[in-house]
This record gives structure tokens, C-alpha cells and sequence, in this order.
């Protein structure tokens, strides 16, 4: 992409509203707008993104052997009074009444309508283990939406739902879901640590979320700081091996990570004084087992075995994509911007001409992009006729993790310079090894 002709709308001032780093880099950067409270535009660069992560959710879930699918955002209320949670919710739910005076609501979460598919179409134990999700629109009306994308009323979550004949295959779609939840925020650059949470209005007392430990995150933690040095790196898994998603589980899970709601503190204290830590974390998902809370209450059973019905056992399983974005910038910022881990970053590296309209200068970066674009990678080539400074400092906020600059003096000895944005660093090089370095950097995500 040619800067000149994309649309980016980078602000200059800081601005007034935003009080937490993430949201004031948002829209700085021109990656959203705010429509109204907690209600955003994803302009293209922020789109981007969020793409990057959903790509990144589905390719994991269906590694992990779950089916997407997509619901919508509006639901019916009668399905919601099946369940009870209709007068539950309150008023975090959005109701809106159609022109036939019907009550409908834009959906918070999605156990109502899932168990309802599942019992038109699924009578037999035969079609069970059977794991759904989908990447949608939640609308949930918020209190005090705020920290823009992070607390929204309208944000996007990848919710799935299994479905299980017994409590052992229910509990192994559990730890499937906590191993895939692993790996995907892993590729994405974050450490998620899963922490013994509380079931609120899912249900369930078997629940875990995973925080991004972060200062300025909404949710007081307590852990044992050895939590931190759990990785999940490139290790074989199969999803259908029971006993190793238990033992990854296990591994992930045994030491002490709680958030406030289920905190001990005589636990707490059982921890080695020098590895007690209490901080704060960004929730960016949760996994729920809740056995057959909305089974029973919605009629969804299958013939088991001996030919008599059993509700089906269930459990869902959210991950909070809009709400990454923000998390992933708390995480990985500096006082100059944004810097993007390579697996998500909306352009793979940015190109600098520091004198367009150049010959040279412009023929060496047109040849670069052609490069790039030749090996599938996605340049953002600043084009303008800016001055150099203002051209740096658009790349450091919006923050790709490699820049290439081209100017007239080094091209007259036949180099480029590249510049990691997360270290600083810069090394000058012949054109074609810095395409060649950029390019072994993404090969090996
Ligand atoms: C699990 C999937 C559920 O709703 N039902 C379907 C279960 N879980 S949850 O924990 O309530 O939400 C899942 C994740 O969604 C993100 N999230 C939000 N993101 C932005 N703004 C919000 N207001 C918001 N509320 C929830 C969180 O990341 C959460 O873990």
C-alpha cells in the first residue's frame, strides 16, 4: 500500500478523552472512531488488525477440531426466557422491540441460540463430541464503557460451544479450548495466563480467564510469579490425545493464578514470599464447563447409549478479539507509539523515501515494494512529500516492526538502512539483503 493514497488518519494531538495508553495510540493512529459510547468504526488500518486476529482464532479453533459457523447479533426473547436469563441479565442487555411489537434483544452471548440449534438438528449420542463456534458482534450496554475498545458496549468475541455425552468429554473439550486459547495468544505476542476465575452470569463453577498482565488492566490478580515463566512454544499437540491436553492444562494451571473474585488468601501465603505478586490484568477470554444449566432448562437431550435420553453437557468458550487490540498495544508500546509483534502487525514493514521525487530514491523504492510484494509480504511505502521527520515519526506510531528508509546518500553506496522499531536498531545493508532479512523474519512465524 501506497500511504498516499490509503486512509490513514493519524492525529497530531493527544487526544482529550482517552485516558489509557492503548486508546490514545488507537486513535492517534487512526485506527478507530468512536460513533458513540463504547461504539467504534474500525478505520482500515485498525480493520487490519482485527483481522490479523481473527485469522489467527480460526486457524487455532480449527486445529483444535471446532466447527466455525456464524449466528447473528439479534435474538429473539422467547429463547432467552427459556433459559431464565432473560429477567437475569438485566440491564447490561440491550432489548428493542420489532415493528410487530416483538421482543428482541442484540445478543450479549449466544448459549440461548446455540442450545436451541443443537436441539433441532442433534438427537443421537452417535453425533456427539461436537464443538461450534463463531467470530461475531456482542452488544453488551455497559455501565461505564471506557478505555475504548477494551471495556466497549458493542465488541467482537470468538465464542464456541461444546456439546458431550459424558462429564469426562465435556472436561476434555475444556482443557482443548484452554490448549488452543494458549497457542493463539502465543502467535499473537501476548502471555495470557489462565487464572481461576468466577462463572458470573454464564454459569458454572469450573472457570477459568486469561489475563495480559497489564497496569492499567481492569482486574485485581494474585499469583505465584513462577506463572510467568510457563510457555507454550512449538510443541506437538493432538488435540484428540486426552491425557496431554490434561497434562498441558495441569502444567498451565497448578500454581497459584487467581483473580479477586476467587482469590485465598491462605493459599496465597503458602507461596515462597519472594514469588507472591499482586498486580493487575487485562481479561482477554474465558472458558466456562456448566454441565447442562441451558440443556435442561431448553429441552436439548440426545439417546444416549442405552436408548434413554440425558441432556447434552455443555460448555462455552470466549475470546475477546476487539478487546486484544488494545490489550496487545498495552503490552507493546513506547513513548513514541505502538510496536506490533510481527505476528499481527497490519503491514509486515513500513518503506521510507526521504527524498520522493528522487529518480533514484523513488526507482530503489519502487523496486523494494515490488520485492515484498512479489514474496506475499504487505509494505506500507510512505510516499508523501513530507519532511523526513514527520515520515518517522508516522512510523514509529503506528508502530510496524520494521522500517526501511531510502535516501540519496546511501544509495550512492548501493544501501538501505533497516530499522527494528522494538529496539532501535539500525543496520545499513544492500536492498536486496534487507528484503532477504525482512522476509526470513516472517517465514519463521
Ligand atoms: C464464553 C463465550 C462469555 O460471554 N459466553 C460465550 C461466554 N464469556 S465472557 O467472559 O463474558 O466474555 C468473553 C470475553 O469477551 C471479552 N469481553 C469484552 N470485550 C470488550 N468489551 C466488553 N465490554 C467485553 N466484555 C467481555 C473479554 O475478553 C471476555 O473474556
Amino acid at each position: 500500500m501506497r500511504l498516499s493514497r490509503y486512509f490513514l488518519p493519524v492525529l497530531k494531538e493527544n487526544p482529550a478523552d482517552a485516558q489509557i495508553v492503548s486508546h490514545r495510540l488507537m486513535l492517534r493512529a487512526g485506527m478507530i472512531k468512536q460513533q458513540a459510547a463504547g461504539i467504534y468504526s474500525w478505520l482500515p488500518m485498525g480493520f487490519k488488525v482485527l483481522r490479523k486476529l481473527e485469522n489467527i482464532v480460526h486457524e487455532e479453533q480449527v486445529r483444535a477440531g471446532h466447527i466455525p459457523m456464524l449466528m447473528p447479533t439479534l435474538q429473539s426473547a422467547d429463547l432467552w426466557r427459556e433459559s431464565g436469563r432473560y429477567d437475569d441479565y438485566g440491564e447490561e442487555m440491550l432489548r428493542i422491540s420489532d415493528r410487530h411489537g416483538r421482543d428482541m434483544l442484540y445478543g450479549p452471548t449466544n448459549e440461548e441460540m446455540i442450545t436451541d440449534i443443537f436441539r433441532s438438528h442433534v438427537s443421537s449420542y452417535k453425533d456427539l463430541p461436537l464443538t461450534l463456534y463463531h467470530i461475531q458482534w456482542k452488544f453488551r450496554d455497559e455501565i461505564r464503557p471506557r478505555f475504548g475498545v477494551m471495556r466497549g458496549r458493542e465488541f467482537l468475541m470468538k465464542d464456541g460451544y461444546n456439546f458431550d455425552l459424558t462429564v469426562e468429554d465435556a472436561l476434555h473439550a475444556y482443557n482443548r479450548h484452554l490448549v488452543s486459547y494458549l497457542r493463539s495468544y502465543e502467535r499473537m505476542g501476548l502471555q495470557a495466563i489462565p487464572m481461576r476465575a468466577d462463572g458470573g452470569p454464564i454459569g458454572g463453577d469450573y472457570t477459568h480467564e486469561f489475563l495480559v498482565l497489564a497496569e492499567t488492566g481492569e482486574s485485581e490478580v494474585f499469583y505465584d510469579s513462577a506463572v510467568t515463566d510457563l510457555t507454550f512454544g512449538d510443541r506437538e499437540i493432538d488435540y484428540d490425545d486426552v491425557a496431554q491436553c490434561q497434562s498441558i492444562l495441569e502444567e498451565f494451571t497448578s500454581k497459584y493464578a487467581r483473580t479477586d473474585e476467587t482469590h485465598d488468601e491462605a493459599l496465597f501465603n503458602q507461596i515462597p514470599e519472594e514469588r507472591r505478586r499482586v498486580a493487575r490484568g487485562i481479561e482477554v477470554g474465558q472458558i466456562f464447563y456448566f454441565g447442562t444449566k441451558y440443556s435442561e432448562a431448553m429441552g436439548a437431550t440426545v439417546q444416549g447409549p442405552d436408548g434413554k435420553p440425558v441432556p447434552v453437557q455443555m460448555g462455552s468458550h470466549g475470546i475477546g478479539v476487539s478487546r486484544l487490540v488494545g490489550a496487545l498495544i498495552e503490552a507493546n508500546h513506547d513513548d513514541k507509539g505502538i510496536i506490533w509483534p510481527e505476528g499481527v502487525t497490519p503491514f509486515h514493514v513500513g518503506i521510507v523515501n526521504l527524498k520522493q521525487g528522487d529518480d533514484e530514491a523513488d526507482a530503489a523504492c519502487d523496486a523494494l515494494y515490488k520485492s515484498f510484494t512479489a514474496l506475499g509480504l504487505d509494505p506500507l511505502y510512505d510516499d508523501r512529500n513530507e519532511r523526513a521527520g514527520g515520515k518517522f515519526a508516522t512510523m514509529d506510531l503506528i508502530g510496524l516492526p520494521w522500517r526501511i528508509t531510502v535516501g540519496p546518500r546511501g544509495l550512492k553506496n548501493g544501501v538501505v538502512e533497516l530499522t527494528c522499531r522494538r529496539s532501535g536498531v539500525s543496520e545499513e545493508l544492500p536492498p536486496e539483503q534487507a528484503v532477504a532479512k525482512v522476509a526470513a523474519i516472517y517465514a519463521a512465524l
